[in-house]
């Protein structure tokens, strides 16, 4: 019997509008004015926000340990055309009720996948045309399509890197149509991350070839996307483990060395999601400053980790500290290079009410804006520009300036270290910038 689900999914929750910091309504924000003009572009434009289809309208709050807590009216609908069709509408009315002007989306997400190809195209086919309107209707882009290629049990070990070739052509086919319904949709970016693409055991691995299989199947894809008017950039998520023991995209500096070495550079840039790089042992801000001097910082899975925890806990950011110091990289490296902030965030699984997924994005988006508007008061009036600056002002000129040339031999150091002597002691003064940033907070 086919149950009706109801037509609004989230008919209690008001249009979600900016109401200032004298505000106490939580549905409201209270920083995140979309209008709103820093360092010459609107908030809007800096970040280009989205919500994640996998974790905001899939996750079912099930863990290892336990059943579905979250209830999805949509999943009442029998047919899986019809609760894909009902899922995307419940999408489409929260992200015009919190004005998100992005969202992405892997294939399955979307749309229950079989074992069948030629189905699975169809479905996806099928959904492309709904979200088509919808994106119509409500304005709202699509940021990104990826394709999952790590949860059906065929990928577990790896799809590009599996070592059996028939796997690594359904993963084609999957990215294939998933690539088809970005460009039907004008999705801006296509992700790769990497899933299952690395190892758990050497003993049964042979990593040099996996890689070199990765390299070809990237290159392909691109052709692929490139032939059939895809203009929009490439970006690679790295994360160091998780699910696979060792990732092959482990960190930024390892992936832009992958992609130097097979010439991918150009057409693929970066994904940072911080909680990977928290696995990785990285702060954001570093895995930040590494891809914007690549010149491939092009865009943000936002997140966080937990303090006790070593894996990816996928927490809605709200650290307004270390989104400040993140936004001061963002700013000065001239912002994201075709990309935008999605929230690659979860509601824990014991937020269960429909207005927790609200609070979770507002609370984020606002951190953000916050952040943001802080980081450029400090760059505008603060000494932490000049002061980075003055560290390194000993190349600057003369001798200093030569070296960074290349015009001095090691024997020229040795006499410039013996004629002026012993260097002064100079603090890097690290706790002074901590406060600095505290007091523009
Ligand atoms: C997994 C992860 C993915 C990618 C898209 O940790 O972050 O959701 O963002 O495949
Ligand atoms: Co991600």
């Amino acid at each position: 019997m086919k149950v009706e689900a109801p037509k609004t999914y989230f008919q209690d929750i008001p249009d979600i509008k900016y109401e200032g910091l004298e505000s106490d309504n939580p549905l409201a924000f209270r920083w995140y004015d979309e209008n709103k003009v820093v360092a010459g572009k609107t908030l809007r434009d800096h970040f280009k926000f989205a919500c994640a289809y996998w974790h905001s309208f899939n996750d079912t709050g099930a863990d290892p340990f336990g059943e579905s807590t979250h209830q999805f009216p949509w999943n009442e609908y029998k047919f899986s055309i019809d609760r894909a069709r009902a899922k995307a509408d419940a999408a489409f009315e929260f992200i015009t009720k919190l004005h998100l002007p992005y969202y992405c989306f892997h294939d399955m997400d979307v749309v229950d996948y079989t074992s069948d190809v030629a189905d699975n195209d169809k479905r996806l086919q099928t959904l492309t045309s709904h979200l088509k309107q919808k994106q119509q209707d409500t304005g709202a882009k699509l940021l990104w399509g990826t394709a999952n290629l790590f949860s059906n049990k065929r990928y577990m070990n790896g799809a590009a890197t599996n070592p059996d070739f028939l796997v690594l052509a359904h993963g084609a086919a999957q990215v294939k149509a998933a690539l088809d319904a970005t460009i039907e949709l004008g999705g801006e970016n296509y992700v790769f991350w990497g899933g299952r693409e690395g190892y758990m055991s050497l003993l049964n691995t042979n990593m040099k070839r996996e890689k070199e299989h990765l390299a070809r199947f990237l290159h392909t894809a691109k052709d692929y996307a490139r032939r059939n008017g895809f203009k929009g950039t490439f970006f690679i998520e790295p994360k160091p483990a998780e699910p696979s023991k060792h990732q092959y995209d482990y960190d930024v500096e390892t992936v832009v060395g992958f992609l130097r070495q097979y010439d991918l550079i150009g057409d693929f840039k970066i994904n940072i999601e911080v909680n990977h790089a928290t696995l990785a042992g990285h702060t954001f801000t570093h895995e930040l400053q590494a891809a914007a001097d690549h010149g491939v910082l092009g865009s943000i899975d936002a997140n966080r980790g937990d303090y006790q925890n070593g894996w990816d806990t996928d927490q809605f950011p709200n650290n307004i500290n270390e989104i400040t110091e993140a936004m001061l990289i963002f700013l000065e490296a001239g912002g994201l290079q075709g990309g935008g902030v999605n929230f690659d965030a979860k509601i824990r699984r014991n937020s269960t009410d429909p207005q927790d997924l609200f609070y979770a994005h507002i609370g984020a988006m606002d951190t953000f804006a916050r952040a943001l508007i802080i980081a450029d008061e400090i760059l505008q009036n603060s000494e932490y520009k000049k002061f980075r600056q003055e560290r390194y002002a000993s190349f600057n000129s003369g001798k200093g300036k030569q070296f960074e040339e290349g015009i001095l031999k090691l024997e020229d150091l040795r006499q410039y270290a013996i004629d002026n002597g012993e260097p002064e002691v100079r603090s890097g003064r690290q706790e002074w910038l901590e406060n600095l940033i505290n007091r523009y907070i």
